[in-house]
């Protein structure tokens, strides 16, 4: 069980290492590399046609402006794809989120917020728990936790 992240630019780190640090609170294996669609298009259908080999089964690309990595690493494999739309540039994001949104029939990329990488890594999380079980436990317990914790906050609003 393994997730692939990509990202389009070095810029789009701080992004990404939410992704990543929510799949290492859940104990699920990632592999990052920074590989843009525009600017090394080469090397990421290199990076794609690995994949199935190298044992991914979830992809969370994150890239701002006009943001198509999700959507051509979603042409090249039928691994699921996440896109994380990024702020940058003028538009503040609404670029890359309506880049990665709208996609065509039958190629589809589901998309998280705009900088929302943590999201990104719990709906992989979410994918990998039907087939794994010991992913499922503990992406059960944390929800728990996080109800248990909602409910305390509440208690304490006043
Ligand atoms: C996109 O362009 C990247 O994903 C990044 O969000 C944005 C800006 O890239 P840099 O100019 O900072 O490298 O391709």
């Amino acid at each position: 069980m393994k997730v692939a992240i990509i990202m389009g630019s070095p810029s789009d780190k701080p992004v990404m290492g939410k992704a990543a640090d929510a799949l290492r609170e859940l104990e699920v294996d990632f592999s990052a590399w920074v590989l843009s669609a525009h600017r090394a298009p080469e090397a990421l259908r290199a990076a794609v046609s690995r994949f199935e080999e190298e044992g991914v089964e979830a992809v969370i690309a994150g890239a701002g402006l006009a943001a198509h990595l999700p959507g051509v690493i979603a042409s090249q494999t039928l691994i699921p794809v996440i896109g994380v739309p990024i702020v940058s540039g003028a538009l503040g994001g609404l670029d890359a989120l309506l880049s990665m949104v709208q996609m065509p029939k039958p190629v589809p990329v589901a998309v998280v917020g705009v900088d929302n990488g943590a999201n990104a890594a719990y709906l992989a999380c979410r994918i990998l728990a039907v087939k794994y079980p010991a992913l499922r436990e503990r992406l059960s317990r944390f929800h728990c936790q996080m109800q248990a914790d909602g409910a305390s906050k509440e208690e304490a609003a006043l």
